[in-house]
This record gives C-alpha cells, structure tokens and sequence, in this order.
C-alpha cells in the first residue's frame, strides 16, 4: 500500500541519540533508558510523531545490543506513544549481524540505509547483499523502513528493490543531505531528489549540522517530512547548543504553522506512513 499525504500535514521525527555525538560535545545527549524515555517525551510533547532510536552503553559508546533497545522501547513507551524507529545503520564499523539486532524488538519502523558512503573520515559500509538482507530483515520483524538516501544513487537501490519485490509495502524515502562524502544539502538537491521517487511515496530530510534548519525548512515548504535532533546537529543556533532534541523539534513545528504544515500526531502518522498500528 503506498499512501499519499495531503500535503498540508507534516510528520516530525527527532533523532534524539545517533552514535557520533558525544557527552563531551554536549552535556545534553541522552544515554539512559531513562533519559531516552524523557527526551522522547518531551520531543513528543513539542511536535515530534517518530523518533529515530540508537542506544547507548552506560559509558556513552554506541551500541546495536538488543537488550539495551529493548530496555529503551519499554521506557520510552511507558511515557509516550510516539513510533519508535530504531536504526539499522549503528555506528560505522558494525557488522550485518550487529546492526540487525534491534530488529529483534519487533520496532514499529527501522532504517535501510541505501548505499555505501564515505562518511566524514570514514566509510559507512552498505554493500547490496547487506541491504537486501536487512531489507528482508526489516519485513520479518513486521517493521516498516525507511530509506536512508545520501546520495542520488541510493534512491535508484531503493527503486530496484522495490522492483524485485524485496522491499514491499509504502514507500517512506528520508533524504540525508550534506553527510561529507555524501550529496550536498542544496535546494536543487532536494528538488531534484524528489522528483525521482515515485508519486505516492513520502519523503523527508534530514541535514547535518548548520544545514539542518535551512534544509527542514525547505523541505516542509516544499511538502516533504522533517528530522531535527542532537544526532544530525547540537546547535539550536551558532555557539549555542540545543538544550537536547526538543528545542529543535519545537521551532520546526513553529515554523511549520508559518507555511501552513499542520504537525500531526503519532496515529495520524502512523496512518500517514502506511504502519499496521
Ligand atoms: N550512524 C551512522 C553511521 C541510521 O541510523 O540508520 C548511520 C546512521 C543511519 O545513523
Ligand atoms: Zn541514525
């Protein structure tokens, strides 16, 4: 089932943790369970319907261990009832099997990251055969994805496998924008990214660092979803970081009012995105 949004309602997802940042870059990033559940509250409580989900060890490193999402899904769904996606994607250097762990919790979505990448430094490792799989994966889990694209290529994988039947049901593209080694996060980016998915699938962006308001804001004018949190930038403007994710989330559903984007809640999400629940 593909399912087309009116355009005037818009979903905002908050990736409240990610796997990079650091409590030494900033003191507000949550790490428990319970300052997970919290943080997802209050994302929840400012506009957001989905939250994007990595977990943490006690030490702050990243972590795919299934016990530590499971614990994490049991707070954040003891204080709200936003959708939890989990990440597929961990930290750069995880293995298939590591990365596939959180599919065990049975999450309402999942990430498909869509190709490989050099990611900052590094090499975000995607190869075909390991997206087919978590693809298969992800639909097991009664999970539905959404297709990480930094790159124009990558959505062109995520066509194919639509094509050969791996990925089925809707059609859910979040374009990743200005990951260095990865496309830039420019209006004509965006413009021609969404030009290339196919009618009745929905999409939204995501951008990294200082790209993060400009291209939200683009994107909710021009129809697409948003992702704002301390994952993707910890700055809520220049030299001032973000007090966690939910100031974030909060002027983008500010600005959303301004452009006439109606932010809806976790069930009409859940209804935008095709998800069973
Ligand atoms: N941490 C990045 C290497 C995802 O969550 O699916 C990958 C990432 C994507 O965050
Ligand atoms: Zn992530």
């Amino acid at each position: 089932v593909i399912v087309t949004p009116p355009s005037s309602e818009l979903i905002l997802t908050a990736a409240i943790v990610g796997a990079e940042i650091t409590r030494k870059q900033t003191p507000w990033l949550p790490i428990t369970a319970r300052e997970i559940a919290d943080e997802a509250a209050r994302c929840r409580d400012a506009g957001a319907a989905v939250i994007h989900l990595h977990v943490r060890t006690a030490d702050g490193a990243p972590s795919q261990d299934k016990g530590l999402f499971a614990e994490a899904i049991a707070a954040i769904r003891e204080k709200t009832d936003v959708i939890v996606q989990t990440s597929t994607g961990g930290a750069v250097g995880m293995g298939g099997e590591e990365r596939a762990q959180p599919l065990l919790c049975h999450p309402e979505m999942a990430t498909l990251n869509c190709g490989t990448l050099n990611f900052g430094e590094e090499v975000f490792e995607n190869p075909r055969p390991l997206i087919r799989d978590l693809c298969k994966r992800i639909r097991e889990a009664g999970s539905v994805p959404e297709l990480e694209c930094y790159e124009v290529g990558h959505i062109e994988e995520a066509l194919r496998l639509h094509a050969e039947g791996v990925l089925t049901g809707p059609l859910h593209f979040q374009f990743v924008l200005g990951v260095p080694g990865g496309i830039g996060a420019r209006e004509e980016v965006v413009r021609f990214m969404m030009s290339q998915i196919p009618p009745g699938a929905t999409w939204g962006v995501a951008a990294v660092g200082r790209h993060q308001r400009p291209m939200t804001e683009l994107a909710m004018r021009l129809g697409g979803h948003a992702r704002v949190g301390l994952e993707d930038n910890i700055y809520l403007d220049k030299g001032v970081l973000a007090e966690g994710s939910a100031p974030l989330v909060a002027r983008a559903a500010a600005y959303a009012k301004t452009v006439g984007r109606e932010v809806v809640d976790p069930a009409r999400a859940r209804q935008l995105l095709g998800l069973p629940g």
